[in-house]
C-alpha cells in the first residue's frame, strides 16, 4: 500500500466532568489524530498520549514531534508497506509507543477499509458486543462518589472501577460495597500511587471482594509487585508496567500480576496488544481492555479488541457520553444490557463527522511522503 502522507490533527474535546486520578485532574482531552492518506482512501489512528507526561513519559506535543521528525520519514522511506511492516520499520526509534501505535492504527485502518474488512474480524473478535465497565475518578466526598456510582449503575454499567490514592482507598471502597452490595463487580486503580511500605493499607482492601487492584506500585517495579502479591489476596493487575508482550511475559513469570489491563496505545499498537492477549491466554491469565479517554475513533478499535476471546473481564469501554457531550464520530452508546456494540463496517467501522471534526480542530499539519 502506498502512503501519500500523514495528516496530524489536534482536537480539543471538553469533558462532561473533571476526571481526577492519582496523577492529575483532566478537564478537557487534547487529542492527536493521525490520518493516513492513500490512493485507495484514508485511515485513522488516535494517539492516546495526554497533554502532560504524568501517566507515562509520552505527551501529545512530543508524540506529534516524534512522528514528524523520526517516525513518518521512516515509513515514507520504505515505499509500499502494509500494517505488519510498521512496527518493524519504527523499531530502531526507542520508546514512543503511543506515537507508533497511532501511525500503525492509521495504516491498519486504511488497509482494512481498502479490503472491506473490520478491525474486529482482522483481530479475531468472537463477539459482536462487549460488556462495559466505567472508571470513576477520585471525588471530593464519599456522598459525591456514591451519587456518581449510582448514576453509572442506573445507566447500566456492569462493572465499576474506582480510582484510588493514599487517603482515598479503604473508606470509599467500603462505602461503595455497603451501598451497592457484594454482587457489584468492583475493582480499584491506583495508577502507581503506593509503595511496598503501604502493603498493610492495600491488604485492608482484601475484605471487599475486589476483582483486582490495578497498578498499586511504580511502573518499573515488577519485583515489588511480585512481593506484594504474596502479602495481599486481591489479584494484582498491571497497566503502566506492561509496555510490550515481553513485559507481559516477565510479569506473569515473576508472579507480579495475574491480570493485565491491555491498552493498545501503551504497548505500541493493536498488533502488540493482540500478542499480549495471546500470551496471557496461553498462560491462563485474564486480560481486559483499558481506556484513555478515547474519542469514538480510538474507542471503536478498543471495542473490537475487547471482543477477542481472552478478554474475559469487562473493560473501560464505556459509552461516548461518559466523557464527551459530542464525540467526533457517531457516539458509542450503552445498550440496555450494559454492552457496547462492536463496529462491523470496514476498518474502524466509524468515521469522523466532518463538521464536528472541523469545529473541534485546533491545528493540522500535513506530512507529505517523498
Ligand atoms: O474509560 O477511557 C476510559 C478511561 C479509563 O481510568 C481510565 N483510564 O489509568 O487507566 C487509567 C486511566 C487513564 C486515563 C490513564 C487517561 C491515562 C490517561
Amino acid at each position: 500500500m502506498k502512503i501519500t502522507g500523514f495528516e496530524l490533527r489536534r482536537i480539543a474535546m471538553p469533558l462532561v466532568a473533571p476526571f481526577r486520578t492519582s496523577f492529575g485532574i483532566e478537564t478537557a482531552r487534547d487529542v492527536l489524530l493521525v490520518r493516513a492518506a492513500t490512493p485507495d482512501g484514508d485511515g485513522w489512528g488516535e494517539c492516546v498520549a495526554m497533554s502532560e507526561p504524568l501517566y507515562s513519559p509520552e505527551y501529545a506535543d512530543g508524540a506529534a514531534q516524534v512522528i514528524e521528525r523520526f517516525l513518518a520519514p521512516r515509513l515514507f522511506a520504505a515505499g509500499d508497506l502494509g500494517p505488519l511492516d510498521v512496527a518493524r520499520l519504527l523499531e530502531p526509534v526507542r520508546g514512543h509507543r503511543m506515537a507508533k501505535a497511532a501511525l500503525e492504527t492509521a495504516v491498519l485502518d486504511a488497509w482494512l477499509r481498502a479490503r472491506g474488512e473490520s478491525f474486529g474480524s482482522y483481530l479475531g473478535a468472537v463477539r459482536d458486543r462487549v460488556p462495559a465497565g466505567v472508571s470513576v475518578g477520585i471525588m471530593d466526598s464519599i456522598p459525591a462518589l456514591i451519587d456518581a456510582v449510582a448514576g453509572y449503575l442506573d445507566q447500566g454499567y456492569l462493572r465499576i472501577k474506582l480510582k484510588i490514592e493514599p487517603g482515598w482507598d479503604v473508606e470509599p471502597v467500603r462505602a461503595v460495597r455497603e451501598r451497592f452490595g457484594d454482587d457489584l463487580l468492583l475493582q480499584v486503580d491506583a495508577n502507581a500511587a503506593y509503595t511496598l511500605a503501604d502493603a498493610r493499607v492495600l491488604a485492608a482492601l482484601d475484605g471487599f471482594g475486589l476483582l483486582l487492584i490495578e497498578q498499586p506500585l511504580a511502573e518499573d517495579d515488577l519485583r515489588q509487585h511480585a512481593a506484594l502479591a504474596g502479602m495481599i489476596r486481591t489479584p494484582i493487575c498491571l497497566d503502566e508496567s506492561i509496555e510490550s508482550a515481553k513485559d507481559a511475559a516477565d510479569a506473569l513469570l515473576l508472579g507480579a500480576c495475574r491480570i493485565i489491563n491491555v491498552k493498545p496505545g501503551r504497548v505500541g499498537g493493536y498488533l502488540e496488544a493482540r500478542r499480549i492477549h495471546d500470551l496471557a491466554q496461553a498462560h491462563g491469565a485474564a486480560v481486559w481492555c483499558g481506556g484513555m479517554l478515547e474519542t469514538g475513533l480510538g474507542r471503536a478499535a478498543n471495542v473490537a479488541l475487547a471482543a477477542l476471546p481472552g478478554f474475559t473481564l469487562p473493560g473501560d469501554t464505556s459509552a461516548s457520553n461518559r466523557y464527551f457531550a459530542q464525540d467526533v464520530t457517531e457516539p458509542f452508546v450503552l445498550g440496555p444490557d450494559g454492552h457496547v456494540a462492536v463496529p462491523s463496517g470496514p476498518g474502524l467501522g466509524v468515521e469522523p463527522l466532518p463538521d464536528v471534526l472541523a469545529a473541534l480542530t485546533t491545528s493540522t499539519t500535513w506530512l507529505p511522503a517523498g
